[in-house]
């Protein structure tokens, strides 16, 4: 069998995505994720001009020797763009091979290790009230582990709160730009975990993403200050180029600490992990390499007591969730899935045989990943620019997002 047609296929029912479709001689196709939120095209262009011509006539079984081929043989190693390339002609190879196979892909990775993929809902609103009633929802819909962010008194706006029931952090084409301030936002978090216990007691699992906004002395305080609401984790404390700095934090506070959503490779990870530092990795099958290369972050995880905890935000395709339950449901670490839904737009340019039911999403039967595109819906949602926004602290000067 030969790869005869790649097709990078860019649309935006509501948002945007990039896909892969690999077709080979034989009709047997497979779908790869690729979207790099605000940098689509990027990933679009390198796909079109440097992987597509040299798949024209690989066979699709050999996918290690072609992930090897398409990483050592770019000489420029890592990086999110060349990463999510990648990531989106390992994917689609894993879907042809588990098609030829008649198999879905979690078998081919070695079959169920549980019964279903736990996943994490948000919960995000402005005061701690409505937030409540947010979390209440989610316990109703059968979610047994929910996110929690809430809007910081005295900041017009934060991370991950909308105030409406969708939050989409990208927007126009040019940033939006967002006012920071640590001292107002340490000040409140502990307060809304405090008030969610109080409401719905001990054993719901929470979870806080921090959006990598804080040094690690004060990603310590943090992490003490939440330690009487023992969260399953929180989430990305600091930017972590730094790795060692997790090591400050990790002598501070017994919070459980999640890290891994910007990663590309194993090599972002490997100190956090070998030295104990985290307690899960949320690297993605799209940033990180494809199922190839997220099953050696997650197994040289195993050896350190980490697990896995999939990022699973809605600017990564149903193609990419698609291939993180497969992964989920067979690796021996997994932690948590996150699972914002997408709107029915995507939902229909994606058909997809996952399922959600009482807090668990299933891969389905399906040979292969169990995903595709309608590539003629898909034409009528045109790419619209779109980018996330920049931070500054109150005093004007850039801060992580
Ligand atoms: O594109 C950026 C989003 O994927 C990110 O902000 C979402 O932090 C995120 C999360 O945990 O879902
Ligand atoms: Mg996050």
């Amino acid at each position: 069998m030969r790869i005869t047609e790649a097709r990078v296929i860019v649309t935006c029912p509501g948002r945007n995505f990039v896909t892969l479709k690999i077709v080979t001689d034989e009709g047997v196709t497979g779908v790869g994720d690729a979207t790099l939120n605000g940098r689509e095209l990027a990933v679009a262009a390198y796909l079109t001009e440097h992987v597509v011509p040299v798949l024209i006539g690989r066979d699709p079984a050999r996918i290690e020797d072609t992930w090897q081929y398409l990483y050592q043989g770019a000489y420029w190693r890592r990086g999110p763009v060349t990463m999510s390339a990648i990531a989106a002609v390992d994917t689609a190879l894993w879907d042809i091979k588990g098609k030829i196979a008649g198999l879905p892909v979690y078998q081919l990775l070695g079959g169920r290790s549980r019964a279903g993929v736990t996943v994490y809902a948000h919960a995000q609103a402005v005061s701690i009230e409505s937030v409540l009633s947010e979390i209440s929802s989610c316990v109703d819909l059968g979610y047994q582990a929910v996110r929690v962010q809430t809007g910081i008194p005295g900041l017009e706006s934060t991370y991950g709160v909308s105030g409406q029931a969708f939050y989409e952090p990208a927007s126009a084409a040019l940033p939006a730009e967002n006012v920071w301030s640590t001292a107002h936002y340490l000040d409140h978090v502990p307060r809304v975990f405090a008030a969610v216990r109080a409401e719905f007691g001990p054993t719901l699992r929470l979870l806080h993403d921090v959006h990598h906004r804080l040094t690690p002395i004060e990603a310590a305080r943090l992490g003490r200050s939440l330690e009487p609401y023992h969260l399953t984790w929180m989430e990305d404390p600091v930017p972590a180029e730094l790795q060692e700095g997790f090591r400050l934090i990790r002598q501070h506070t017994t919070t459980p600490i999640a890290v891994g959503e910007v990663f590309n490779s194993i090599w972002d990870c490997q100190e956090l992990i070998t030295g104990q530092l985290i307690d899960y990795i949320r690297t993605s099958v799209v940033h990180a390499g494809g199922i190839t290369h997220l099953r050696r972050i997650f197994d040289l995880a195993a050896l350190y007591h980490v697990r896995s905890g999939s990022h699973g935000a809605t600017d990564l395709s149903p193609v990419c969730m698609a291939a993180a339950l497969h992964v989920d449901l067979a690796i021996p670490n997994f932690g948590l899935q996150e699972y914002m839904r997408h709107t029915p737009e995507t939902d229909e340019v994606f058909p997809h045989s996952y399922h959600f039911e009482d807090g668990y999403l299933h891969p389905g039967e399906e040979p292969g990943l169990g995903v595709d595109i309608d590539e003629e819906l898909a034409g009528r949602y045109p790419y619209r620019p779109a980018a996330l926004p920049v931070n500054r602290l109150q005093d004007g000067t850039v801060h992580s997002w």
